[in-house]
């Protein structure tokens, strides 16, 4: 195992102007000729041409049409006599592999019976030898040969400029893209697909041909993802100035993926889950994911591939900045100012519930790592999630306009080029010369470099008689391995201060940017003790500690002008209760009236939306509640969670009642940000009153539950209402998940579902460990695909802390089996696995030493891919 550095970058000794590639596709045996057109870099002193290459049988090596000597090293073609001019040469590689071998998934594969490539990071070279590097940026021109009955479609990245038949039944297909792009962007898709097509014409009168490619029989699940497309096509156009630079834009689907979509120019892979939606098979959360996803893959065609990364530990150069654009898409779209509030918090949730995390972890690493071992490993919540808070910081530095001046100016610098994300904040900053990020942007960059998560404490102090308010903040950084003092970070904090009935203060809103240890703000002519509302729509990827009242709370929770804050306080004042009580050995009523009145007051908020409502009702989960605690007994937090759960559903009951019959509709389907609010609340509310049913032995509510699980007329509906029971323990849920199962025994999505809803259910006495194990042997149960092992083995693993932690240590020893069951499958997914049990460290007695074995267990053994032996040796350093 070799470790990589960032520090260790150099140029390489060449470059390939263009390629041309010839593919004799068959899942046996696929043969590839590889025609290059290469140059020395006369920056770089002369030297050999190494090649990467992957599991490939080479037959031949020709330097301008002559053969050649040359050699392996490794998994390296190593070429010593090349000519040693500066002209360019040209360099024919013949080889073979082997697609239908391929359980990796990395490289050209057969999924179904239709051939895929997935290429990015380092997946070009298990189709040929090649300098796979991001910063090598060729014109691809490419042939596909192929029976042409199993595989009657045939694509490539960029524009089809020939096509036709050839002897023994074949065919072929020639495409031409007309962008240089480095080979982690090329795709070749064959096999028998259907598609849905839109022509568009765009703000400049280009016209575009869009097309969603399926299996037959999947052509009816398209629209909303073609809906997606066109949305995220006129998006970049009017938020950024950035159109389609392509005739054709495709997008296909596959159900053999190992993450979720891949951005190749022009012929975007999608895993079927982002891309397949009928109101019968999928959720809304369903409907919001495609959008967003088919959003992220579309604005990769500028973030990504017209500008791209220099070397990998730039990643986050394009996935920060892409996932920051497609949630800013995605809110955009969400229209009013209370919808764009509860992506926020959604996005926050998911940064705070596995970031936050993975930033105090053994596998914490700057948004720009310093080094890795394999770079699959660095696909993560850092990279991308805090990525994107941290470009969103800069347009916050900058304003929503001058962000986009930056944006522009980093095109017109960086277009065609491979670049640092250095360069992207430079871009950023140069073309707001008197913005607070033009005047700290060194320091600002730390973000960058620095891991951790910054906590900020704040203190208040009123002074009555000088009508003065003081709030002190102070920043620090946590260590992380191998970064022991960290530098003060550049962290805007929006806020503002309410008196204690609500009003807001006049002029008290502002954003204060901290660049010291510790910042002093005073506000002047304050009449009475003012409360803080801090990091108000989380304006910093940060802890922020301040020791809040009830009261406070209270006023917040009902008051804010900012509804991010105004959820957060109902957090807090949940949290609050959760750590107490598990703190007091108890773990009775763990809510107070004081709770359970504002939460009914909320419920029952005539103008508040249902989205958001329910955002509020929702528990910290165990994740986040964990994360609090300096030394974690998982048991007693899902106990205490249970019991506040519990009494929420008890004590509101009627509440309950009144919001299911208020919100559940009835009408046509339409997965847009009101509709899907009220199904999420109805949702919750029936979860709730099946939950209460326990207690009082009430049989309407899960009997009409079991009713709304027969009748619903879509996915949500339907899902919910089994979710209710099911995760009530309620004896109905047996026969509801059987009918389940045969409604949709042909829908690979909705089993999906099916299993992660069992595995993820609420553990009663350890009850569902073996109910897992049964479902490993279920005939649709398999660990080859991904998504399956995912619903499976991930929804327990990583998603059910109640479950999995079992003072038996039976759970631990389940995952390490299916850790290593699965890396000799597919390294990448068995490497996700691995982290489930990052925060070992933080676990109590047993947990703590049952998982520490459990791990060096898996480290134990002798021929574990690079990428599990990166996570289990750092779990275990
Ligand atoms: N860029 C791809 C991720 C590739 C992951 C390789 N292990 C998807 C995305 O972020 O859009
Ligand atoms: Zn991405």
């Amino acid at each position: 195992t070799t470790v990589i550095r960032r520090e260790d970058y150099a140029a390489p000794a060449y470059w390939i102007d263009s390629v041309e590639l010839t593919f004799d596709l068959d899942p046996a045996k696929t043969r590839v000729l590889n025609k290059m057109r290469l140059r020395r870099n006369p920056e770089v002193a002369a030297q050999a041409l190494k090649l990467d290459g992957e599991e490939l049988n080479l037959a031949r090596v020709l330097v301008n049409g002559q053969g050649t000597s040359f050699k392996t090293e490794g998994d390296q073609l190593v070429l010593e006599n090349l000519p040693t001019v500066t002209d360019a040469f040209d360099l024919e590689i013949f080889t073979t592999c082997a697609p239908e071998k391929n359980s990796k998934l990395m490289g050209l594969y057969v999924s179904q019976g239709t051939f895929f490539t997935q290429c990015e990071a380092e997946g070009f070279r298990r189709i040929t030898y090649f300098l796979d590097r991001p910063d090598v940026m060729a014109s691809y021109t490419v042939t596909l040969r192929a029976d042409k009955k199993k595989y009657p479609v045939l694509l490539s990245n960029g524009n089809l400029v020939e096509q036709g038949d050839l002897d023994g039944g074949r065919h072929y297909a020639k495409w031409v893209d007309p962008h240089k792009k480095p080979c982690y962007l090329f795709a070749l898709v064959a096999g028998q697909l259907v598609a849905r097509e839109q022509r568009i014409k765009a703000r400049n009168g280009r016209e575009h041909l869009l097309q969603v490619y399926v299996r037959p029989g999947d052509l009816d699940k398209t629209e909303h993802a073609m809906n997606s497309l066109m949305a995220s096509i006129a998006w970049d156009e009017a938020r950024f100035k950035l159109p389609l630079d392509l005739d054709r834009f495709m997008i296909v689907a596959t159900s053999d993926f190992n993450m979720g979509a891949m951005e190749n120019k022009g012929l975007n892979v999608f895993n079927t889950k982002f891309v397949l939606a009928s109101q019968a098979t999928a959720t809304d959360v369903d409907y919001a994911n495609i959008e967003s996803v088919v959003g992220h893959e579309y604005f990769h065609n500028w973030t990504g591939n017209r500008v791209t990364c220099r070397d990998w530990f730039q990643l986050s150069l394009k996935e920060g900045l892409t996932v920051f654009r497609d949630q800013e898409f995605s809110m955009d779209l969400a229209g009013e100012a209370s919808a764009r509030a509860v992506k926020r918090i959604e996005d926050v949730r998911v940064l705070r519930t596995a970031q936050f995390p993975e930033d105090a972890g053994p596998m914490a690493h700057p948004v720009r790592p310093d080094s890795y071992i394999e770079i699959n490993n660095f696909y993560t919540v850092t990279v991308y999630e805090k990525g994107s808070e941290v470009v969103r910081m800069q347009q916050t530095l900058t304003s929503r306009e001058g962000f986009a001046k930056g944006m522009a100016l980093y095109f017109q610098r960086h277009d065609g080029q491979a670049v640092t994300c250095d360069d992207f904040a430079q871009a950023i900053a140069d073309a707001n010369p008197s913005s607070e990020l033009a005047r700290l942007l060194p320091q600002f960059k730390r973000w960058y470099s620095q891991a951790g998560t910054p906590q900020v404490a704040a203190r208040g102090h009123y002074d009555a008689a000088a009508q003065r308010y003081t709030l002190t903040l102070t920043q620090s950084c946590p260590p992380t391995p191998g970064q022991a003092e960290k530098l003060p970070f550049v962290i805007p904090v929006a806020l503002g201060l309410l008196y204690a009935d609500g009003l807001e203060i006049p002029g008290s809103a502002r954003t204060v940017v901290l660049s010291d240890a510790q910042t002093e703000v005073v506000f002047e002519g304050v009449a009475s003790e003012p409360v803080p509302s801090l990091l108000r729509g989380f304006s910093a990827p940060v802890v922020l500690r301040y020791d809040y009242s009830d009261a406070e709370l209270l006023t917040l929770l009902a008051h804010d002008s900012d509804p991010f804050n105004r959820w957060e306080a109902g957090q807090r004042l949940a949290l609050k209760r959760a750590l107490a009580t598990i703190a007091s050995g108890a773990t009775e009523q763990p809510l107070d009236a004081a709770y359970l009145d504002a939460m009914r007051a909320v419920l029952r908020h005539p103008q508040l939306d249902a989205a958001f409502k329910e955002l509020v009702l929702t528990l910290p989960s165990e994740t986040y509640i964990a994360e609090q605690l300096e030394v974690v007994d998982p048991q007693r937090v899902h106990a205490v969670r249970e019991a506040m759960r519990g009494q929420l559903a008890l004590e509101l009951r009627e509440d309950w009642a009144w919001a299911y019959e208020q919100h559940h509709d009835t009408g046509a389907y339409r997965p847009d940000a009101v509709s899907s609010g009220r199904r999420a609340l109805a949702g919750l509310a029936l979860a709730m009153l099946c939950l209460a049913a326990r207690e009082t032995g009430d049989v309407v509510w899960p009997g009409k539950t079991y009713q709304r699980f027969k009748d619903a007329g879509n996915m949500t509906d339907r899902f919910n209402a089994l979710a209710a029971l099911v995760q009530s323990g309620h004896a109905l849920a047996r026969d509801a998940l059987q009918r389940f199962h045969a409604l949709f025994k042909n829908e690979a999505l909705v089993l999906d579902k099916w299993f992660a809803l069992q595995a993820g259910a609420s553990d009663r006495g350890g009850d569902v460990l073996p109910a897992v194990k049964q479902l490993m042997k279920h005939p649709d149960f398999t660990l080859k695909n991904p998504n399956r092992a995912r619903s499976l083995i991930f929804s327990y693993c990583s998603a059910n802390p109640g479950a999995f932690h079992r003072a038996d240590a039976a759970g631990y020893v389940y995952w390490s089996e299916r850790v290593l069951e699965l890396d000799a499958l597919n390294p990448q997914v068995a490497a996700r696995l691995a982290r489930a049990l990052d925060r070992w460290k933080k676990l109590a007695e047993p947990y703590r030493h049952a998982a520490r074995e459990a791990i060096a267990r898996v480290a134990a053994k002798p021929d574990l891919s690079n990428d599990v032996r990166e996570v289990v040796s750092r779990a275990l350093a």
